[in-house]
């Protein structure tokens, strides 16, 4: 299971006041501990209040580097942010992220190419996330393709089937599980998989609670990686226990220090 730290992301007030006041050893503290946490990558947010997304993403990623060389995914809706973000990451890196249109894929597979970068790819376009199962499989598909037509390696590629709030979409949720299972008949190998946690718990009041039962489901219907909050302790063991009992790890009694030690 790919696990990427969510916390370096300007949504978070603590992280937006480090940015503001240039308070390098919040950005430090929030790197060390996320990898020391299980973490095996980092999402990198510039946020969405700041004047200068590329400024702050190079400032974001100079401070980690003076403590980490641990792979960074470059998580931005702008071209030249994503692009400094990989100059400045290094290899190893992943784009996070791009949508299904053609326009950006011709785009976004390139780059990901040119970087050796891993790249994200989610199963909306310009109309949106779409409702439909099927409609969600078909962009899918269509990102593979896209990376196959371009040499793009398909280990380096995750499709991100798009979670959604439990209390705004409900539905959605069981949905994205069969979407999840559905995914596995694209292609052989299957593709691999990725989503943003802790989208589904936002604005409810249980939100620890749902995310790692959430997590745990998906984990069982095939997910292979996830943006997580690696410091929920609880979240951490949840899925580490689930992997155990998909039997992708040998059991023994120490089973969750022997993961954390890998
Ligand atoms: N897919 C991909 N990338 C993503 C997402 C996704 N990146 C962003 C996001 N979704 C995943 N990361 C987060 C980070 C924080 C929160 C949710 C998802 C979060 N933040 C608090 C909130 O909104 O309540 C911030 C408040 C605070 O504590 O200060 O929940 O789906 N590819």
């Amino acid at each position: 299971m790919l696990v990427i730290g969510e916390l370096i992301n300007g949504m978070y007030q603590n992280v937006e006041q480090a940015i503001k006041t240039k308070n390098r050893s919040i950005i430090h503290k929030l790197a060390k501990e996320q990898l020391e946490a299980g973490a095996d990558m980092l999402d990198i947010n510039a946020g969405p209040h700041g004047a200068d997304p590329k400024e702050t993403m190079r400032w974001l990623i100079e401070t980690i580097r003076e403590v980490t060389p641990a792979p960074l995914a470059i998580d931005s809706t702008k071209l030249d942010v994503v692009e400094l973000g990989l100059k400045l990451a290094g290899e190893g890196s992943m784009i996070n992220s791009t949508k299904a249109d053609d326009e950006k894929l011709d785009i976004y597979v390139p780059l990901a190419k040119k970087y050796k970068a891993k790249l994200i790819g989610l199963t909306m376009d310009k109309k949106g996330v779409p409702r439909d199962k099927n409609v969600k499989c078909e962009l899918a598909a269509k990102i593979l393709a896209k990376c196959m037509e371009m040499d793009l390696p398909l280990e380096d590629v995750y499709i991100d089937p798009i979670v959604l709030p439990v209390n705004v979409a409900q539905a959605q949720c069981a949905e994205l599980l069969d979407v999840l299972r559905e995914f596995k008949l694209i292609s052989d190998p299957p593709p691999q998989t990725v989503v943003g946690l802790s989208n589904v718990s936002q604005g409810t009041k249980q939100r620890s609670l749902i995310n790692r039962t959430y997590l745990v489901m998906a984990v069982a219907s095939g997910l292979s990686g996830a943006i997580v909050d690696p410091l929920d302790k609880e979240l951490m063991d949840a899925m580490i226990t689930a992997e155990l009992l998909l039997n992708k790890n040998i059991y023994c009694d120490s089973y969750i220090d022997a993961y954390r030690k890998r």
